[in-house]
């Protein structure tokens, strides 16, 4: 029967590339989660909106589950294709389709990834300003499944606040057009934000139009020292009321230790439990007189232990690198990863909180602590121990998640920030949304989606 389907599906789609060797299944079937054996039954290859229209016909006449799949760097398993669905990779759709200068807008396929839509932007002069370390492998089309964060989301706000129109194939094979382009729409229901942030649930997005900005003016790059954790807020409300930021994130010794052993360069010498990177706007002599104020005052405060600034463009770099090398430093261990959020005010009070449940739950396991910390974000990424098999490891995460998604809920927090619920945190939805909002959630899914082929099992508990 499957033969027979994936035949006629070539026949009824000659464009459509179809891969079913077994390296292809495996590379195809998983993302940077490493938890399941990928088992897709093949990898379909779309070039046109119209083949997507036919997958996903095709896929509800044979009942066949459908897993969109972009650059697969997500981190909740969102694009893993492990019970023989049809992976639906949009990697052949990476084009930049249009540029309106007046709309200052430009007009991409899914596939494409975000570092050339950076690069498109900067050709007109302009900037698309969502930015993370995956820039150069996600694709556009997962940034929008997951309404992507980032390191400028202090400055710019998240993927959501970026995109002007989508264009989406629905679960039943129909394009919809939502809000094309307008700034301004109050017909009804924004459809487009619904899907923005559905993972794949809802539908597939075909096409993006993405707004752009001016670039910021010239910035500076800062690298700080903290001597304990309540010095990161306070530096952070210094910082954030004396200058004009563009990022602010922190990460510990413990994440030091490991971008360093990973080949970073050390830029402050001696031992500080964390520290921050934090970029702002220097246009000009006075502001690079306050960030020097900002930080005397810190370090006189007993705030900051030491800094060091950014003399060029290379050094920048170097010590971007040191927060943005985390995660791939981290690859090797298996990492847990927990991506979670609390309002702002609310960080100072969690942060001992959880500080409490780490220390007591994992005395002898080594914990990661990093993330964008002036968006109330922490990454929370737990190593697996040589000793400790792969399953016993992920259980005892898993009790730990539990504990975690109860503290959150006491502080009405989110146990995904910026990464997707996917397969890693569907058991914990509940700690975010109330029984009533995630029972709309299957309604709006069933609307969209009535076979339940788009991405099952995904999302919902
Ligand atoms: C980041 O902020 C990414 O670097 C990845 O969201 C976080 O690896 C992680 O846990
Ligand atoms: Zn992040």
């Amino acid at each position: 029967m499957t033969d027979q389907a994936l035949a006629d599906l070539t026949r009824r789609l000659p464009e459509l590339r179809l891969l079913t060797d077994a390296g292809d299944l495996e590379h195809y079937g998983r993302d940077w989660t490493r938890r399941w054996t990928p088992a897709p039954l093949a990898i379909a290859l779309p070039a046109s909106v119209e083949d997507v229209q036919g997958i996903v016909r095709w896929a509800n006449e044979y009942k066949v589950a459908v897993v969109p799949s972009g650059g697969r760097t997500g981190l909740s398993g969102g694009a893993v294709a492990a019970h023989g669905e049809l992976v639906l990779s949009l990697e052949r759709m990476n084009r930049v389709l249009g540029f309106d200068a007046v709309d200052r807008t430009l007009t991409v396929q899914p596939g494409i990834a975000l570092e050339a839509v950076h690069g498109a932007a900067r050709e007109h002069g302009l900037i698309y300003p969502v930015d993370f370390a995956a820039r150069g492998s996600c694709s556009i089309g997962g940034n929008i499944a997951t309404n992507a964060g980032g390191i400028r989301v202090i400055r710019y706000g998240n993927t959501r606040e970026w995109i002007a129109g989508l264009k989406v194939v629905a679960g039943n094979g129909e394009l919809l057009d939502l809000n094309r382009g307008l700034i301004k729409n109050s017909s009804g229901y924004d459809l487009r934000q619904l899907m923005i942030g559905s993972e794949g649930t809802l539908g597939i997005v075909v096409e993006a139009t993405l707004r752009l900005t001016d670039p910021p003016p010239p910035s500076q790059v800062m690298l700080l020292a903290l001597p304990d954790m309540d010095a990161l807020m306070q530096v952070f409300a210094l910082f954030r009321r004396k200058l004009s930021l563009q990022a602010f994130e922190f990460f510990t010794d413990v994440a030091l230790k490991h971008v360093l052993a990973h080949g970073a360069q050390r830029a402050i010498d001696g031992e500080h439990p964390y520290y921050v990177v934090t970029e702002f706007d220097a246009p000009d002599e006075r502001a690079h007189e306050a960030a020097l104020a900002a930080f005397e005052q810190g370090v006189k405060q007993g705030l900051i232990n030491d800094g060091v600034m950014a003399q060029s463009d290379a050094q920048a770099a170097a010590l971007w690198r040191l927060r943005e090398g985390i995660t791939e430093s981290l690859a090797p261990h298996k990492p847990y990863k927990n991506d979670i959020s609390v309002r702002v005010s609310a960080v100072p009070a969690f942060l001992h909180e959880i500080q409490a449940l780490l220390t007591r739950e994992y005395p002898h396991i080594e914990v990661v602590w990093f993330g964008h910390i002036g968006d109330g974000n922490l990454h929370i990424n737990v190593l697996k121990p040589v000793s400790l098999s792969d399953a016993d490891f992920i259980t005892q995460c898993e009790h730990v998640t539990k504990l975690l998604a109860q503290t959150l809920q006491g502080h009405g927090g989110s146990i995904s920030a910026e990464h997707g619920i996917g397969l890693v945190k569907r058991s914990y939805l509940e700690s975010t949304r109330s029984l009533q909002e995630i029972a709309l959630m299957r309604g709006v899914k069933q609307v969209f989606d009535p076979n339940g082929l788009l991405n099952p099992g995904k999302m919902f508990p």
